[in-house]
């Protein structure tokens, strides 16, 4: 197996054990594909399993990587069409990726409550008829202002406030309990804000560490929705992607927690990261308009999560920090942004 495309180059950070098993006749489905987390997933998958073996699935029109390989139009509510597609791909590891994030849900609470939990209920009774893994990411706004902020525990307080973080904790139970009254293989990862060149975020609080690079590229300066001070636990792709392969691949006696494990990779306010672009763009300029309803949502969110239950039973080692994510971040996004089809926002 050969991660190396998944660390930094000069791996200021690398620790830690590689995936603990290989499983070449794996076959996956990916709902969400053409999302933030999916477009990288596929490829990272199809390099991994074979191009034939990874599905890629979107309500939206897939593009780039995910059409190199097969891929099927599906909407996660149609229950019947799910099982289909899972069926005649024999699907043995379903990735669930499909989820309205926490700024898009506040916009319409209803909507992302069916979206998340509709089509989260359907990944699971699709798992249980064809005896498929199941992965399912969680993510830090499962906490609420209860929760202990800094560090935020494995096993705490959950009452969040944001329909999208009730809607994970409510999947967080859904996925256990499944586990426990029908032996499904469910997993699932507690994921910060995700920070990525590849794809575009799409409506989460955490967006503001994506939106600074493409500004700081095309203008030199970001107006932040986020108060300075805000500080928040985030994660560069490339480890995000390599934490849902290493899951899913952890002998399943390995697991004593199974679903929703915190793990974050690096703390960040938006002062921090423009710092550190600064150090590339030094007539950068960082500047504040602060959105009242996103800056609740992320007030109300752990400030660090305590990570040790990730690390000690599957070995989760983040290998990119601070310095490396951003000097990849701007090479990689000014590449992409100067490219003939860039999507320059
Ligand atoms: C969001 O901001 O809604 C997401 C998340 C933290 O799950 N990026």
């Amino acid at each position: 197996m050969d991660f190396d495309d998944m660390g930094p180059a000069r791996r200021p950070r690398m620790r830690g054990p590689l995936l603990v098993t290989t499983s070449e006749d794996r076959r996956v489905l990916i709902t969400g594909a053409a999302g933030q987390l999916g477009s990288e997933l596929v490829p990272a998958l199809r390099r991994r399993y074979g191009a034939d073996a990874v599905l890629a699935t979107d309500i939206r029109t897939l593009s780039g990587a995910a059409v190199d390989g097969p891929n099927r139009r599906l909407d996660g509510t149609d229950l019947e069409r799910f099982g289909r597609i899972a069926r005649e791909h024999r699907a043995t590891v379903i990735y669930h990726l499909v989820a309205v994030l926490s700024a898009t849900g506040e916009k319409d609470p209803q909507r992302a409550w069916n979206i998340n939990i509709g089509t989260l209920t359907n990944a699971l009774e699709v798992a249980r008829a064809t005896g498929a893994a199941l992965f399912v990411p969680s993510s830090i706004a499962a906490f609420g202002p209860s929760t202990p902020p800094d560090p935020t525990p494995q096993d705490t307080l959950q009452r969040p406030t944001s329909i999208y973080g009730v809607s994970k904790v409510a999947g967080e139970l859904l996925c256990d309990y499944y586990v426990q009254r029908y032996g499904l293989d469910v997993r699932g990862v507690r994921y910060p804000g995700l920070i990525s060149w590849a794809a575009d975020p799409g409506g989460g609080t955490t967006d503001y560490a994506v939106e600074i690079f493409h500004q700081a590229l095309t203008h030199n300066r970001y107006e932040c929705f986020l108060r300075a001070g805000t500080q928040l636990d985030m994660m560069y792709m490339p480890d995000a992607v390599r934490a849902a392969i290493e899951l899913m691949e952890t002998p399943s006696e390995r697991l004593t927690h199974r679903n929703a494990f915190n793990i974050t990779a690096m703390q960040l306010t938006p002062e921090v990261l423009a710092a550190e672009i600064r150090r590339h763009r030094p007539d950068f300029e960082l500047s504040y308009r602060v959105n009242e309803r996103k800056q609740t949502i992320a007030d109300s969110w752990p400030r660090r999560l305590d990570d040790s239950a990730a690390r000690d039973e599957w070995g989760w080692q983040p290998r990119w920090d601070l310095e490396a994510m951003t000097a990849d971040m701007l090479e990689h996004l000014a590449a992409r942004l100067s490219a003939p089809a860039a999507n320059t926002r």
